[in-house]
């Protein structure tokens, strides 16, 4: 099917003049299609089959060495105005941007064939969702976008023959070259540039470009929130209920793990579902609740620590029909990752394509090698996770990776201090994006490198947001991630995870008390079950200490970060001089 759209068909020709292709594939989303493109791909070497037997319908692409996670660095918000952009973003005028990419683009697709994917970011006929179209020189793209997002004929029909309320995206692979990449938003004409790169978030249009930096200006615009969150269910099988929780947590720090947990063996009777793993778009309801949908149909999920005794359902889910990227690979063609809790065989295949022996000393898969798998291959998918209004949340959990400094876990006192909370974040950096990892950054939200205009107003919205709510969510903040002077991590994690959960599920319940802190309501550490733990009720107490003088120095990290936006809301330096005052106090 093609469309009648005019707006759709004027873009596509102009993008045609541009690049030049060879030819136009209008991609309709149908099983032949994605085996003509598959059987292509492997054709010409992008991408590789995996045993079949062990992996069926599985693939394999290695990237480009250089091009392996995203780049904050050339990514670039393009609103008319710098400060609609705001501080924590790289801003270039819209009118040179395209100026400039203009001359990249030029006949970038000669020879080569141009693949138009039209698709949609949440349920097909959701009022939440919304449509996209992406036109790029590349079947890995087109392979991946068919498992994150619902596209095809079915995201022409969702869009009609008249609307232009979608999202252009032009992709081109070009020649991978990292001094010419860019990752370019025009918030004001709903457009994504990104040329020379071929990795996930850099390309998978629909995904953070779309999905969270394009959303959070529509969002704002339209009374909602876009954010990078990830959703789960907890289901009290005794009264049937099911509460909803959502949760950021910065790139590579636990969303897609903490969404498919499996609860200890003590509590039988809780289970746990899956809505989403990255994303969520959320907006008040008629009955004054927040609604959440996943926007996406796909996990693009960290490989390395995913195994059967950490995250079983994501491996599970990966088992076939899954697109593996910079992995390893065994000799029999299997996918390879360190902490998979397979022993390293003897010879495999790195993410380089070159021999590994263990004896390498290197990593045989890079640490931010990535699957790409259909969420309804998750074993823990929620029944509930393509409902068109979404699921009602009744909390929202801010979290990072921090070695000391955040507790196991604390409640906010409200929602402006929760919006304090997530406004003042920190942890440490990771693999997902490129730069040095392990350094301390603030990373509001989690949405440092996704919030898609100026942040201070980003700070305003939450507070906004939140006056349009009726039944709040409760906000909390956890932290799976303190260490020892060894380094070792003090507390378990993973499924491990549902201990927190569960205080957290009994605070929105009424069912449990609180200490209140200088930073906010912290468990009594007896209120946390150990049942089956190797941890002592003193271990808890300290999980769950807060330390005067590293609060003191957080304060002046928080200050310091403060100080960088120039439209911060009044209420969160109130928030702050409050923090101040009640530790001083403490
Ligand atoms: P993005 O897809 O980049 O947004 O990441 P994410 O937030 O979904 O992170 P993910 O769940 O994939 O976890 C990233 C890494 O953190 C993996 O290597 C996990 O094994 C590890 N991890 C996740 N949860 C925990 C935890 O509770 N404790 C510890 N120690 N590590 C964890
Ligand atoms: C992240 O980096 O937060 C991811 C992977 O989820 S990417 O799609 O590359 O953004
Ligand atoms: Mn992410």
């Amino acid at each position: 099917m093609k469309t009648n759209n005019p707006t759709v068909l004027t873009w596509i020709d102009q993008m045609v003049a541009l690049t030049q292709p060879e030819q136009v594939v209008w991609i309709d989303g149908s099983e032949a299609e994605k085996e003509r493109i598959e059987t292509e791909a492997i054709e010409n070497g992008e991408m590789i089959r995996l045993n079949a037997q062990a992996w069926p319908g599985c693939l394999y692409h290695r990237t480009a060495e250089n091009d392996v996670a995203r780049v904050e660095g050339r990514t670039y918000i393009c609103s008319r105005k710098p400060e609609d952009a705001g501080p924590t973003n790289n801003w270039a005028d819209p009118q040179e941007m395209y100026a400039r990419l203009t001359e990249l683009y030029k006949g970038v697709m000669q020879g080569k064939t141009m693949y138009v994917i039209p698709y949609i970011m949440g349920p097909a006929g959701s009022p939440m969702s919304k449509v996209g179209i992406e036109v790029t020189d590349s079947r890995y793209v087109v392979l991946n976008m068919r498992i994150m997002t619902r596209m095809g004929d079915i995201a022409l029909k969702q869009l009609g023959e008249h609307s232009n309320d979608w999202v252009r995206g032009l992709h081109a692979k070009a020649q991978v070259d990292p001094d010419n990449r860019y990752i370019c938003h025009f918030p004001e004409d709903n457009t994504i540039w990104s040329i020379n790169s071929a990795y996930g978030g850099n390309v998978l249009l629909g995904k953070k470009c779309f999905a969270l930096r394009i959303a959070s200006n529509q969002a704002r615009r339209e009374g909602w929130m876009a954010e990078h969150m990830l959703i789960l269910g907890i289901e009290n099988t005794a009264s049937g209920e099911t509460k909803y929780i959502t949760g950021a947590f910065p790139s590579a720090c636990g969303k897609t793990n903490l969404a498919m947990l499996i609860p200890p063996a003590y509590a039988k009777g809780y289970k746990v579902y899956t809505v989403g793993d990255d994303i969520a778009w959320m907006r008040p309801g008629k009955d004054g609740q927040l609604w959440g949908i996943n926007p996406e149909a796909g996990f693009f999920g960290v490989a390395p620590g995913t195994s059967m005794k950490s995250n079983p359902n994501a491996l599970l889910t990966t088992r076939a029909n899954t697109i593996f990227t910079n992995v390893a690979v065994t000799d029999d063609k299997q996918p390879w990752w360190e902490g998979m809790g397979i022993a390293p065989p003897a010879h495999l295949t790195d993410w380089l394509g070159k021999d590994w022996t263990p004896a390498a000393g290197t990593k045989a898969a890079h640490p931010n090698s990535r699957f790409t798998a259909p969420a309804k291959q998750c074993p823990a998918i929620s029944a509930h996770w393509e409902e068109p209004g979404g699921v009602p949340i009744s909390a929202i959990l801010f979290g990072g990776r921090r070695a000391r400094t955040a507790p196991l876990v604390y409640q906010s006192f409200s929602w402006k201090h929760g919006v304090f909370i997530g406004s003042a974040m920190a942890s440490e950096t990771t693999a997902a994006a490129a730069g040095k990892v392990g350094v301390v950054r603030r990373d509001p939200m989690a949405m440092l490198p996704f919030c898609g205009y100026n942040m201070g107003d980003y700070f305003q919205h939450w507070l906004d947001m939140g006056k349009k709510i009726n039944k709040q969510p409760l906000i909390f903040n956890v932290n799976w991630f303190q260490t020892d002077e060894q380094g070792k991590f003090l507390w378990p994690g993973f499924g491990d995870n549902f201990r927190v959960l569960e205080w957290i599920i009994k605070r929105c319940n009424n069912e449990v008390g609180a200490v209140k802190t200088a930073i906010g309501y912290v468990p009594k550490a007896e209120d946390i079950n150990l049942d089956g733990l190797d941890l002592t009720v003193a271990d808890i107490r300290r999980l769950l200490r807060i330390d005067k003088a590293v609060w003191e120095e957080e304060i002046q990290g928080i200050e310091a970060h403060f100080a960088k936006f120039d439209r911060l809301p009044q209420e969160l330096k109130a928030e702050l001089a409050a923090l101040k005052q009640r530790v001083a106090e403490n």
